[in-house]
């Protein structure tokens, strides 16, 4: 068993309690008048090498934000953030303070930007609430958006998908038929018949995307894709578990495999796939995401060398309190590995407002004292 143990650095805490202004501008009060009516405060108990930037504390024609992704969209070299939420999706350009809105509607959680149409510049690919039945069941229809010449220039909406099950919460591009071409993978939450469904792009994007099932009946939401197996395709992880794909292919139409990951997890959770030990087989990080004592682990993938125990489970910290942010990369320099998680204000399921949300980050001491473990 591989171990290690993470330090953890709280690089900053949304004490400013997110954006007390865009409430008032929209009519209600702020959420406690008193702690910060008038102006964002700096985060508090933060690490001094980082540092506290509000994007936009009043984005245009938006009342809530609820996803956000981050790539240079338009090939000029500069990052571009995509923020979706309730009333509209804004692209920001950091680098210069632009701004504009790529569409108007209700956004969910999920969104992804791909370069779907192969002309160098990535599109957006994002759930829209369409219908609220009033019952209860919403409907939501995938779409996907193609910025013309210029970001500021109008966006064109094509549909994706009409007919999904419910609120596709995470959008995932990966390699799942092992041909090289990139595949959506999406999950349909809060509906009567949630699962996880895979989409092959067509050579024209605007034409039907072929559609796999990868599960049925399972509401499980933190969705990230690796070669789990070592086998040339990628597998997908959702919540507590992983999916592998059927010998006939990942679109055959034959069903996937549902196989137990963290069965110790609840079912709603933030994934991210990385090599933590450095033996070249992708490793899982995964947080419970919509909980406030959510548990933050790794787990280590013994899929080929111990497959009647493929995963071993290795905490890192507790609790969380709705960490719906998770990511993880090597450091480029040191080569450790760093797990950013994210809590937010303000949770699902009337969770008490949570005024110092933390940002924090985890940095793996192993690979600072390589001889320490033996
Ligand atoms: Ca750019
Ligand atoms: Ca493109
Ligand atoms: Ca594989
Ligand atoms: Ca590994």
């Amino acid at each position: 068993m591989d171990r290690r143990t993470f330090s953890k650095l709280v690089a900053g805490t949304m004490t400013a309690a997110g954006i007390p202004g865009a409430n008032a501008a929209e009519g209600h009060p702020a959420p406690s008048a008193g702690r910060n009516a008038a102006s964002i405060v700096p985060p508090s108990g933060g690490s001094d090498a980082w540092e506290y930037v509000i994007l936009d504390a009043v984005p245009p024609d938006m009342t809530q934000t609820s996803g956000m992704a981050a790539a240079d969209i338009d090939g000029d070299g500069k990052t571009e953030v995509i923020v979706i939420g309730t009333g509209s999706m804004v692209w920001y350009r950091p680098s210069t303070s632009e701004k504009g809105i790529v569409a108007h509607g209700s956004f969910g959680v999920g969104v992804a930007l791909e370069d779907i149409d192969h002309d160098g510049r990535k599109e957006i690919i994002t759930g829209k609430n369409v219908v609220a039945s009033g019952k209860g069941q919403e409907k939501w229809v995938l779409y996907w958006y193609k910025s013309g010449a210029n970001l500021s220039d109008p966006w064109t909406e094509h549909v994706l998908d009409g007919e999904t099950a419910g609120h596709p919460h995470d959008l995932v591009f990966a390699n799942l038929d092992g041909d090289g071409g990139r595949n959506l993978v999406a999950n349909a939450m809060y509906c009567d018949h949630p699962g996880l469904f895979a989409y092959k792009i067509p050579s024209d994007p605007t034409g039907t995307w072929k559609k796999q099932m990868i599960q049925s009946g399972l509401s499980a939401e933190g969705t990230a894709t690796g070669d789990l197996d070592g086998d040339g395709r990628e597998e997908i992880v959702c919540g507590p578990y992983w999916f592998s794909a059927p010998r006939a292919g990942a679109f055959s139409g034959q069903a996937w495999t549902t196989h137990a990951l963290a069965p110790d997890f609840r079912e709603m959770c933030r994934a991210t796939v990385i090599d933590v030990t450095g033996d070249g087989r992708p490793d899982v990080v995964l947080v419970e995401d919509e909980y406030p004592d959510g548990r933050l682990a790794w787990f280590e993938n013994h899929l080929k060398s111990d497959p009647s125990h493929p995963w071993v489970e290795h905490p890192i910290d507790a609790p969380l309190n709705y960490s719906h942010t998770l990511q993880a990369w090597h450091d480029p320099g040191t080569k450790q590995v760093q797990v950013l998680a994210g809590e937010m204000n303000e949770g699902g399921w009337d969770a008490p407002y949570n005024w110092d949300a933390r940002i924090l980050k985890y940095t793996d001491r192993k690979s600072t004292h390589l001889n320490s473990s033996h």
